[in-house]
């Protein structure tokens, strides 16, 4: 029988190093503050259309989360890395420049929709720019993620994937099994849990054995580091440790997003497994789309320039609200598109 190994023997892993808070210029930071508030007015606007029956069957809203896909995606190339996701994806869709009229389009179901009307919320890809999904299976968009890394290995195109996942997710079989091959063949690729500390409405300490999700990976050997998600510039600055690490060469890396969503798991969620109390301390002393007012602020941005941003915003959120209810319903033969691949 073979001896076990002693402690000292094991491999003395590389670690990514401690990320750093980022450091904006002031364009950065107000290009920052707008794509957050341009999420949180279109959600909010998403949220009164579903109540007025212009949007049907489910609609997960991003609220709260604003800062972890601005921070995380503005380190990224649109077109050269990938991103994918679970249903709550009309944030990242938005941080990677999608134009937010054929988003609010695809939600109430018209032809000029980004899905053609026919996915909705929870079903929206961009090819084009490499967003990859929307997809309504709790944990699926992490092995297709995977899928989509070794996809950037084998073309050796110089890409990364981003995959998000939420801390509900996190405990799926299929994850561990993509941990272990993306760790195997090294491939480029960021795992980001999005931990907001609830799977519809089962806590983590309801559910979660390791809780601290960065350590999910550990057996793997894959790195993993915890991040403020409610601070954009924290969350920039995790982004830009993590691309280097993995566009390096070193493999796949986890990060931890602690974060945390204001609404319910979905427009029907009645919220009953949570006070109010808690959802308000967040809303209150947490907001990110505040911290990074209050960040503007110290770089001498006046509040006059602030209040014309989210005059500007509303109005980009006007415009795409007007454009998907006078857009035209797809055509009835529509229905017959695809659904099948016939030629690759
Ligand atoms: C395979 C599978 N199981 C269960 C569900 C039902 N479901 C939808 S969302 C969800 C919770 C997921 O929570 P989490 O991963 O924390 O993401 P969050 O909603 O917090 O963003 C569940 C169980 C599903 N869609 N797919
Ligand atoms: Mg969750």
């Amino acid at each position: 029988m073979q001896a076990a190994a002693p402690a000292s023997a094991l491999p003395n892993r590389e670690r990514p190093p401690e990320p750093k808070r980022f450091e904006p210029s002031k364009e950065q930071l107000l290009d920052f503050y707008k794509q957050m508030l341009l999420i949180r007015r279109f959600e909010e606007r998403a949220g009164q259309l579903y109540g007025l029956g212009l949007i049907g069957g489910f609609c997960h809203l991003y609220i709260g989360q604003e800062a972890v896909a601005v921070g995380l995606q503005s380190a990224m190339t649109v077109g050269k890395d990938s991103v994918i996701t679970g249903y709550r994806d009309h944030g990242h869709m938005l941080a990677y420049g999608i134009d937010p009229k054929v988003i609010m389009a695809e939600l109430t179901g018209r032809q000029a929709g980004i899905s053609k009307g026919k996915g909705g919320s929870m079903h929206m890809f961009s090819v084009e720019h490499g967003f990859y999904g929307g997809h309504g299976i709790v944990g699926a968009q992490v092995s297709l993620g995977t899928g989509l890394a070794f996809k950037h290995q084998y073309s050796a195109d110089g890409g990364v994937c981003l995959s998000y996942f939420g801390d509900g997710a996190a405990n799926q079989g299929q994850v561990y099994e993509s941990f272990n091959m993306a760790e195997l063949w090294k491939l480029p690729l960021i795992y980001a849990i999005e931990n907001n500390g609830y799977a519809m409405g089962t806590s983590v300490q309801r559910s979660a054995s390791e809780d601290q999700f960065y350590r999910r990976g550990e057996s793997f050997r894959i790195p993993g580091i915890q991040v403020d998600g409610m601070d954009v510039l924290a969350v920039r600055g995790a982004a830009e440790t993590a691309l280097e690490w993995t566009r390096s060469g070193k493999g796949p890396i986890i990060l931890e997003l602690k974060t945390y969503r204001y609404r319910g798991h979905s427009m029907s969620d009645p919220a009953k497994y949570r006070t109010r109390e808690e959802v308000q301390d967040y809303r209150e002393n947490h907001d990110p789309i505040d911290r990074a007012a209050k960040d503007l602020a110290a770089l001498g941005v006046a509040e006059d320039e602030l209040k014309a941003i989210d005059k500007e915003i509303k109005d980009i959120v006007v415009q795409a609200a007007k454009f998907a209810e006078d857009a035209p319903e797809p055509e009835a033969a529509e229905l017959f598109t695809d659904v099948l691949v016939e030629s690759y």
